[in-house]
Parts: C-alpha cells; sequence; structure tokens
C-alpha cells in the first residue's frame, strides 16, 4: 500500500503567487494542488448553499471563516483526488488561524511541511490591483494583508517552533521562484 500523501501548507500574503506556484508544481511534482479560497469561492456561486453568504462577506472583509466549514472543505477535497501516484497535498492558502491549524491536525492529520512565500507589500498591490477577482480592491487587499501579518503569523509561529518552515522569496519571475521552490522541497525531502 503506498504511503498517505503528504500535507504540504502553501502560505504568503495575498498575491505572493501561491496559486500560480501550486499549479506549476501540480504538473512538476506528483502531488495535488486544493486551494481553500477556490474551494470557498466555489461556494459562493453553488445554487442553494447555506453558507454563501457567510463565506461572501467573510471574503470581502479578508476574515478567515469558521474552522469547521474550511476544514470540511479540505477534507472532501482531499478525500475527492484520486491517490495514485499522488506523493503530496499542496495545500494552497491553508490553514490560515491557528485554531483551524490545530482542528485539522486533530481531524485529518499532521502538516509535514510550510512553504512560506515572501513578497512586500508594494509588490504584492501592483500584483493584485492588475487582476480581477472580486476581493481585489485596495480596501479588500489592506485586510487581507493585515489578517495575514496578525492572523497567519500566530500559524508560522507555531510551525516554525516545530522546525516545518522553508521560505522562499516570490518577488521574482515566476519561473525562479518555481526552481528556488523545487530546490528547498527537495532538500526538505519532498
Ligand atoms: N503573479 C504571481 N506570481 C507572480 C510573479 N512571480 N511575478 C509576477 N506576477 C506574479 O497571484 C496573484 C497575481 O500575481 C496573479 O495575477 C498572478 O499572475 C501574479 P496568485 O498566484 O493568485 O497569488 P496568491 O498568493 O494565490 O494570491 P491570492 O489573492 O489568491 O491570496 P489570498 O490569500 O488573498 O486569497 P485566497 O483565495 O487564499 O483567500 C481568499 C479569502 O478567503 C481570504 O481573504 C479569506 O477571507 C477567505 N479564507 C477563509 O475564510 N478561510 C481560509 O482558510 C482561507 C481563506
Ligand atoms: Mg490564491
Amino acid at each position: 500500500m503506498q504511503p498517505e500523501p503528504k500535507k504540504i501548507s502553501v502560505l504568503g500574503p495575498p498575491g505572493s503567487g501561491k496559486g500560480t506556484q501550486c499549479s506549476l508544481l501540480q504538473k512538476r511534482f506528483f502531488c495535488a494542488h486544493l486551494s481553500v479560497g477556490d474551494l470557498l469561492r466555489a461556494e459562493v456561486v453553488k445554487p442553494g448553499s447555506p453558507y454563501a453568504e457567510l463565506i461572501r462577506e467573510n471574503i470581502k472583509e479578508g476574515r478567515i471563516g469558521p474552522k469547521e466549514l474550511t476544514v470540511r472543505f479540505m477534507k472532501q477535497a482531499m478525500d475527492g483526488v484520486a491517490k495514485e501516484g499522488v506523493q503530496s497535498f499542496f495545500l494552497d492558502g491553508f490553514p490560515r488561524r491557528l485554531d483551524q491549524a490545530e482542528y485539522f491536525e486533530e481531524k485529518v492529520g499532521p502538516v509535514s511541511l510550510v512553504l512560506v512565500l515572501e513578497c512586500p507589500s508594494a509588490v504584492l498591490l501592483e500584483r493584485l490591483l492588475s487582476r480581477r477577482r472580486a476581493d481585489d480592491d485596495t480596501g479588500t487587499i489592506q485586510k487581507r494583508i493585515d489578517t495575514f501579518n496578525k492572523t497567519t503569523a500566530q500559524v508560522l509561529e507555531k510551525y516554525e517552533a516545530m522546525g516545518k518552515v522553508v521560505r522562499v522569496d516570490g518577488n521574482h519571475d515566476v519561473e525562479k521562484v518555481a526552481a528556488d521552490i523545487q530546490y528547498v522541497l527537495r532538500q526538505a525531502g519532498v
């Protein structure tokens, strides 16, 4: 029987390139890319979803929603992946709050490694303002950055203390960042 896929968390401020890099990694490693933001946005447009309004409001405010909901969505998505040949799950933008991280580990299992993409705020703003997602207006972007600095920072501290964090400079062109990520992941045995 093949071992359980490793759970690799990919974190970083909004616009640091989590989604971009995870979709590249998916093609280059034997892994599955699961984006919590994409799962939440899919729920918002699901007809009759009882959670749509709550999620829409949280996304607009850059707030991290209830842990039960995100962990359930993430677990369902992981269960839905055909495991054949999948060595790792790349958890894009997850976990984002300490209680959510602890709840995930209790219900699903430990995170093996946390990859953090670093990028200066001015670059994040420039990238996001030239994209056109619904939460890419200046006010919401600032709230998302604040949430990362205040709330997700505590998740990083937790995993830092366990020696599970690796960092990559996301402020280079996409291919250079991808090459640097591949290097640190190989070094970490992924
Ligand atoms: N781009 C990417 N890399 C580049 C590079 N190296 N050079 C130049 N341009 C680059 O990239 C953003 C833009 O930059 C794109 O246009 C890309 O082409 C360009 P992307 O890869 O999308 O960056 P990413 O880090 O994924 O940014 P994203 O905006 O998705 O990050 P967020 O963390 O803000 O968004 P997410 O979708 O994860 O979460 C949205 C909201 O969901 C949260 O704010 C929160 O309200 C909610 N949420 C919860 O409630 N609970 C959760 O657990 C998680 C989220
Ligand atoms: Mg993203």
